[in-house]
Parts: C-alpha cells; sequence; structure tokens
C-alpha cells in the first residue's frame, strides 16, 4: 500500500514545476514580429525582473491583476483537488482497498469536495468576475480596490490551513528519516481529514486529528474572503456603472455575478457562525451539536442553509458565462434575455428555501419532508427557462464551431442530465432509494464538472486574446474540449448507472460485479484529467508563443452587433498601443440591450405601442390560423373519409380540457386553438428566428405540432392505418402551416405597402 502523502505531495510538486518549465521553456522561445527568435537574457536580468514582478504583483489592487491572481490561484486549487480526484479513481480500479487505505480513501473525498468548492469553483469565478466586471461595465475598477486584493490575500492562508495536513505529514515523514519518531510523534498523527465534506457532527466533534481544528479555521477565512468579494461586486454593479450602462442594459454576465453576490452575503456568515460553535464544541465543550444539546441534526440544517445555496453561488457564474459567450458563437442575440435574468432572480431565492432535501432520510417530520419536496421540484422551472433559451438563441444560428462553442454545447447537455437526475432525487421516494449511492455522485458531478469547468475553459478561450494580446493553439483547444466533454460524460454517466444498480458512495470497498463499470469511471476521469493538462499548457505556451491577435475584433462581433463593452476597451487599447486601425465598422450597437424590451418599459407611450402591436399581432394571428385551420379541416376531413382518422378525438380534445365529451365542443376547441392559440405562438417564434424563410419556419412548427398532436391522440390503431393516420396528420398540419405562413405574408407585405404609400 502506498504512502498517500508522498505521492499527493510529490505529484503536486511535478505539475507545478512542470508549468514552471512550460513558462520557461516557452518564454526563451519567443516569437518576434519578423519571424526571429528572443534569446533568453542573462539569469541576472531575469532575476531583477522577477524580483520586480514579484513585488507587482503582492501589491497591486488593479481589478484585472487581482482577477488573474484569483484565476492562478483556484487553478492550482483545482489541480491539487484533481489530484485527489485522480487519487480516488485509481484506488476504485480495484474492488479491494489495495492502493490506498480505506482511511486514505476517506480523507480523499474530504479534501477533494472541500478543495473543489471552496478553492477551486468559486474563486475562479470571482477572478473572472473581476477581470471582466469593471470592462463590461465601463467601470474604470471595483469599487473598493483595495479591499479587493485584502478579499484575495486571504485565500491563500485559509487553503494552506484547510490543507495543512499534507505539509505536516509529508515534513514528519521527512524529519523522520534522521530523527526518531518520539519527539515529532505529533508531527507523524497529524492527516488530513477524513469525516466527509459535510463535516456531519458527532464525528466530526468526536475526530481527535487536530487537523480538523485548522480546516475550520481555514474554511473561517475563506468564508470571510468570499463575503468580502461578494460585497465588493455589489458595490461595483450599484455604484461604478458607467452613464450609459442603466439597469436594463447591464449585461447577462454581471447579472448573474450580481445575484451570486448576493447569495453569497446571506449564505456565508451563516456557515461562518456555524463553524465557531463547531470549534467551540470541539475544543471548549459547549454543547451546540451534541446530543444533550442541540444535537447532530441542528448542524445538518445550518450547513445545508449554507451549503445548498453555495451550490448556486458555483452555477450561477456558469450559467451567466453560457448566456454571454453561447450569442457570440451563433450569432443572435440571447433568446428572452428578460426571462433569464428572471430565472437567475428566481433561483436564488429558492435556493435557499430548499435546504431539507439533502436530510430527507434523517427522520424529519414527513410533512416538513413534502414542502421540501414540493419547492425543490418547483427548482426545476427556472432552470428548464435557462435550458431554453440557450437551445432557442442556437436555433437557427450560424454556428461557428470554435472551442468555446463546443463546452457551451456539452455544457448544456451534461447540464439538462444532471439537472433532470436532481429533479428525481427531490422527490422523497427515489432520494431515500438512491440516497448515499454513486447516482448522486453522478447527478452533481455532471454539474459541477458538466457546466462549471466548462464555462471556465470557454471564458478563459473567448478572453484569451483580450487578456494576452495572443490567440491560444485553436486547434489544440478543439481537441481538448472534445476531450472534456467526452471524459466527463463516460466518467459520470456510469456512476449514475453503478448508483441506479445500488452501490454506495464513499467507500473505497466494493463487489467484484461492478470492477469493470468503476473502471470505465476510472478511464474517464482521467481523460478529462489529461484534458484539463492539456488546457494548462495551452494557456502557458501561447501565452509567449501564440499568435498575436492582429484584429482589434478578434472573434469577428461587430458583424453580428455584438461587440460588447469589454472588446470596446480593448479595441481603444489596441489603437493606442500598437496603432492597430479599427475594424469596420468603427461604431457598433451593443446587442444585449435588447431594443425591443426598451420600448415596453411602463411610459404610458410605450404601453400604448405595445396595446397596438398586440393588437394587430392578434388580428394578423387570426385571419392567419382561419385560413390554416380550414386547410387543415380538409386534410383531415379527408382521413376521416378514409377511416384512418376517429372523429371520437375531437371529443377525447373536450375532454382533455374538462370540458362535456361532446363532439361540437370538440370541433368548436379546435376552431379556437387552430385560430388563435398556434399562429399568436408560431407569430411569437418566427419574431426570434430572423434569418430562415417564413416558409420552412411554418412547415418546421407545423411538425411539430402535429408531433404533439400525434402523441396526444394516438387511437391505438396499427400496420396501414397507422401510417394512414401518421401521414394524413403530418399532411393535415403542412397544410395548415403553409396556409399560415402564405397569408401572414401577404398580409404584412400588404401592410407594409399600405404604410410606404402613407409615408409618401
Ligand atoms: C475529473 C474531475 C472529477 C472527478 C474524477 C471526481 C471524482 C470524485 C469522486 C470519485 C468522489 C467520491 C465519491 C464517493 O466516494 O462518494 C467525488 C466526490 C465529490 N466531488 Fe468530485 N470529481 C471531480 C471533479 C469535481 C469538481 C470540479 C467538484 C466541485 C466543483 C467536485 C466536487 C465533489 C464533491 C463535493 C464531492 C463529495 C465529497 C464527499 O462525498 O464528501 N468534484 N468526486
Ligand atoms: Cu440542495
Amino acid at each position: 500500500m502506498m504512502n498517500r502523502a508522498i505521492v499527493e505531495a510529490t505529484a503536486l510538486g511535478v505539475l507545478l514545476a512542470a508549468c514552471l518549465a512550460v513558462w520557461w521553456g516557452a518564454r526563451g522561445r519567443r516569437v518576434l514580429s519578423d519571424g526571429g527568435v528572443v534569446e533568453r537574457e542573462s539569469i541576472r536580468n531575469e532575476f531583477d525582473r522577477l524580483q520586480r514582478a514579484a513585488l507587482r504583483w503582492l501589491t497591486t489592487t488593479d481589478h484585472k491583476d487581482v482577477g488573474l491572481l484569483y484565476i492562478v490561484f483556484g487553478t492550482v486549487a483545482g489541480v491539487w483537488g484533481g489530484i485527489d480526484a485522480m487519487m480516488m479513481r485509481t484506488e476504485l480500479l480495484t474492488p479491494a482497498a489495495d492502493i490506498w487505505t480505506p482511511e486514505t480513501y476517506n480523507a480523499l473525498f474530504t479534501t477533494h469536495g472541500l478543495t473543489m468548492l471552496i478553492f477551486f469553483a468559486a474563486p475562479v469565478f470571482f477572478g473572472i468576475g473581476n477581470y471582466v466586471l469593471p470592462l463590461l461595465l465601463g467601470a474604470d475598477d471595483m469599487a473598493f480596490p483595495r479591499v479587493n486584493a485584502i478579499g484575495f490575500w486571504l485565500l491563500p492562508p485559509a487553503l494552506l490551513l484547510a490543507r495543512a495536513g499534507l505539509f505536516i505529514q509529508v515534513g514528519g515523514q521527512l524529519l523522520n528519516l534522521v530523527l526518531p519518531a518520539e519527539p515529532i510523534r505529533f508531527l507523524l498523527t497529524v492527516r488530513e481529514v477524513g469525516v466527509g465534506w459535510t463535516l456531519y457532527a458527532p464525528l466530526s466533534i468526536q475526530s481527535p486529528n487536530p487537523q480538523l481544528d485548522l480546516l475550520l479555521l481555514g474554511l473561517h477565512l475563506s468564508g470571510i474572503a468570499t463575503t468580502i468579494g461578494a460585497i465588493n461586486f455589489i458595490a461595483t454593479v450599484f455604484y461604478e456603472r458607467a452613464d450609459d450602462v442603466t439597469w436594463a442594459s447591464l449585461d447577462i454576465f454581471s447579472w448573474n455575478m450580481l445575484v451570486t453576490s448576493g447569495l453569497a452575503l446571506f449564505a456565508f456568515p451563516l456557515l461562518g457562525s456555524a463553524i465557531v460553535m463547531l470549534l467551540l464544541d470541539r475544543n471548549f465543550g459547549t454543547t451546540f451539536f451534541t446530543s444533550d444539546g442541540g444535537g447532530a441534526l441542528l448542524w445538518q440544517h445550518l450547513f445545508w442553509f449554507w451549503g445548498h445555496p453555495e451550490v448556486y453561488i458555483l452555477f450561477l457564474p456558469a450559467t451567466g458565462l453560457m448566456s454571454l459567450l453561447l450569442p457570440k458563437f451563433v450569432g443572435r442575440k440571447l433568446f428572452g434575455f428578460r426571462a433569464v435574468v428572471y430565472s437567475t432572480l428566481g433561483l436564488s431565492v429558492l435556493s435557499f428555501g430548499v435546504w431539507a432535501h439533502h436530510m430527507f432520510v434523517t427522520g424529519i417530520d414527513p410533512r416538513i419532508g413534502a414542502s421540501f419536496m414540493a419547492v425543490s421540484i418547483a427548482i426545476a422551472v427556472p432552470s428548464a427557462i435557462k435550458v431554453f433559451n440557450w437551445l432557442t438563441t442556437m436555433w437557427d444560428g450560424n454556428i461557428r464551431m470554435t472551442a468555446p462553442l463546443i463546452l457551451c454545447a456539452g455544457g448544456i447537455g451534461t447540464f439538462i442530465i444532471g439537472g433532470v437526475t436532481g429533479v428525481f432525487l427531490a422527490v422523497i421516494p427515489i432520494d431515500i432509494l438512491y440516497h448515499g449511492t454513486y447516482y448522486v455522485v453522478g447527478h452533481f458531478h455532471l454539474i459541477v464538472v458538466g457546466i462549471i469547468p466548462f464555462m471556465m475553459i470557454a471564458a478563459s478561450y473567448y478572453w484569451y486574446p483580450l487578456i494576452t494580446g495572443r490567440w491560444y493553439d485553436r486547434r489544440l483547444a478543439r481537441f481538448q474540449s472534445v476531450l472534456l466533454v467526452f471524459g466527463g460524460t463516460v466518467a459520470f454517466m456510469t456512476l449514475l448507472v453503478i448508483g441506479g444498480l445500488g452501490l454506495p458512495r464513499r467507500q473505497a470497498i466494493y463487489p467484484a460485479e461492478f470492477q469493470l463499470a468503476q473502471q470505465i469511471a476510472t478511464v474517464g476521469s482521467y481523460v478529462v484529467g489529461i484534458s484539463a493538462l492539456l488546457w494548462l499548457y495551452n494557456m502557458l505556451a501561447s501565452y509567449w508563443q501564440g499568435d498575436r491577435v492582429e484584429s482589434t475584433d478578434p472573434w469577428n462581433l461587430k458583424k453580428t452587433n455584438q461587440f460588447t463593452n469589454e472588446w470596446q476597451w480593448f479595441e481603444a487599447r489596441m489603437v493606442d498601443r500598437y496603432d492597430m486601425t479599427p475594424t469596420e465598422p468603427e461604431t457598433v450597437r451593443r446587442s444585449y440591450a435588447p431594443e425591443a424590451e426598451a420600448a415596453s418599459s411602463l411610459s404610458s407611450g410605450a404601453v400604448g405601442s405595445t396595446w397596438r402591436i398586440v393588437a394587430s399581432n392578434a388580428s394578423l394571428a387570426a385571419i392567419g390560423g382561419f385560413v390554416g385551420t380550414v386547410l387543415m379541416a380538409g386534410g383531415l376531413g379527408t382521413a376521416a373519409l378514409v377511416g384512418v382518422f376517429d372523429l371520437v378525438s375531437l371529443i377525447e380534445l373536450a375532454e382533455l380540457v374538462g370540458l362535456p365529451p361532446n363532439p361540437i365542443l370538440g370541433v368548436g376547441l379546435f376552431l379556437v386553438g387552430g385560430t388563435v392559440t398556434w399562429p399568436l405562438l408560431f407569430l411569437a417564434f418566427s419574431d426570434y428566428l430572423p434569418g430562415r424563410m417564413l416558409f420552412e419556419t411554418g412547415l418546421v412548427f407545423a411538425t411539430i405540432i402535429s408531433s404533439g398532436f400525434i402523441l396526444a391522440f394516438y387511437t391505438g390503431q396499427s400496420g396501414l392505418a397507422l401510417v394512414g393516420y401518421l401521414a394524413f396528420v403530418l399532411v393535415a398540419h403542412w397544410a395548415y402551416g403553409l396556409g399560415l405562413t402564405v397569408t401572414f405574408r401577404y398580409l404584412q407585405t400588404r401592410r407594409r405597402d399600405r404604410l410606404e404609400a402613407g409615408d409618401a
């Protein structure tokens, strides 16, 4: 059995050394604009330069520098937590605990979970926020630049405290080579904590490991850091916006960072108090969480009242990046901007109301459980709104197969699977079945790996030219993205299956029949690990060797009117520094300030014009719908005559909406639906699908409703009757769709002609 501490410390050391080597090597072979290569300066000069750089980075308060510090720190923590993960998955290659001991495995899943959630995900998002938020807002800096730097500098000591066990253990073992064990017994007994990242009482009170106290202090410190950062984001969005950035034109990523910061502001002080209580219980004999005091359940309530919102603190910035990046790579503005903002707000409020879904199996009162189940399921609604808006944004877009797009599309996919499996877990009977199994691990990793790092990496590619003035290696990036999506899906879908078969998690030992599946999951994880290293390599090497950015609009965003504030800043800088000429057209409109929405703000004139639009759309819909419905009735009538369509369906239609089973009512509903509901929906959709011929859209639309119709009214035919039924339903709806579009086109053209005649 191997020594975990030595292996992990060595792996971490080797990786950091490799990064330094890549950096050193790439620096030495810098390419100049004339094609030549820079010689490395003398060691002496290099040393001076390093000294100056160190002083600069230690004292900087510039938001861009602080942002990079956060990102580098988060990346180091992510690598460390990732090594934990790889070590865990390595253990699980065999059913027995023959690579590490079970105690080591316990320590690994504890440090992995804590490092990833607290020291990797949140800091990286805070870093991205620090770098781009002021640029997006047109602000000079964050509201409190020095506080900002302090907020960051609390993190490294926090991480070192939380994970000091590893260094103490390695140090002890090294000393033991030269010293006898007795005087350094303390150093030899300290271990990284193995009680699980949720630190459940009573184990977390009784565990004698002193490292647990250091961990609690480290977590407390990180909570202070997060709160400071959150306050700064809130103040910045409120008070530092440029004059032309109003609430209505605030970009979607800033919205998400604002809401996230609000969540952190309410959640982290609570964690802080709970941690202090736990420390007191451990060291000073208080009884907050012991059985003669508040009890172990109290810890769980407090912990999850922080813990569930915390998950959203990590998740919301990722959705913000998705909403910001996706439109850039499909050339269309974000569909339903407002709905996306509202869904973010909705998620933030709901996320505080669902904590007890983590406690369904603790024997809480079933009535309490039931209400938590209801709220937890309700959270699916705002999440689904986001997904639908992303899908609709992509619909018909001009998709550019870049690395960020691959990650966005992959992220939507894994989020759908992760989210849907979460809805199942919110249902008490299912949770009782799957709680504590790998199903849970699969579910949340599809989100914490599926969308969070995907979007971080997508953002790193997207803004790489802006930050460094160079391009990353784009082929390598595409390869890396595909590898990441593939590896993540393989690893965590497999865990869903393993959990579905009932294997408990947090166990180093498992029955032999699961071996193959566990090995597949491990291979998937290694693929994720390799792709993370490729990303790291690309970032470091391209910083010195990447192609220089030649254009002030490297992503060609002006073409689709998406040249947002941060790129305008970039353009100004490139013109200033390198005398580049701005790309055409020089002035651009910001795309994420949806003009249509601005018009519907609540001034009286706007309301009047909104009503006019509604009224004219409604009449257009009614006429088009009537024509379409008549055509469709022809198709269905023929089907009824040849005997493949049963008129009983119309009676069922009435019953479906709760009316008496009367054929007349059914026909009435058919006419009303066909004349009003569908055409209005169609109008709403075609508004958002510019560029595609109305004609084609009509056919797609008709195909979609006919599929719904077929599912709803499938009457049990088989063989030829079924084929005839399908054919006629389809044809009838196509006739409907054509009727709609031709009528719309005709009426719209006539109206435009009339308007132009009036103007003239
Ligand atoms: C390649 C990437 C990753 C792999 C292979 C991986 C693997 C694992 C494994 C094997 C477990 C232990 C399951 C068990 O025995 O119960 C685990 C738990 C966990 N992981 Fe990951 N993980 C990865 C990335 C992440 C990320 C990015 C996050 C968060 C942002 C994360 C958060 C967690 C948490 C919170 C736990 C629960 C720890 C516990 O059971 O107490 N993981 N992961
Ligand atoms: Cu939860």
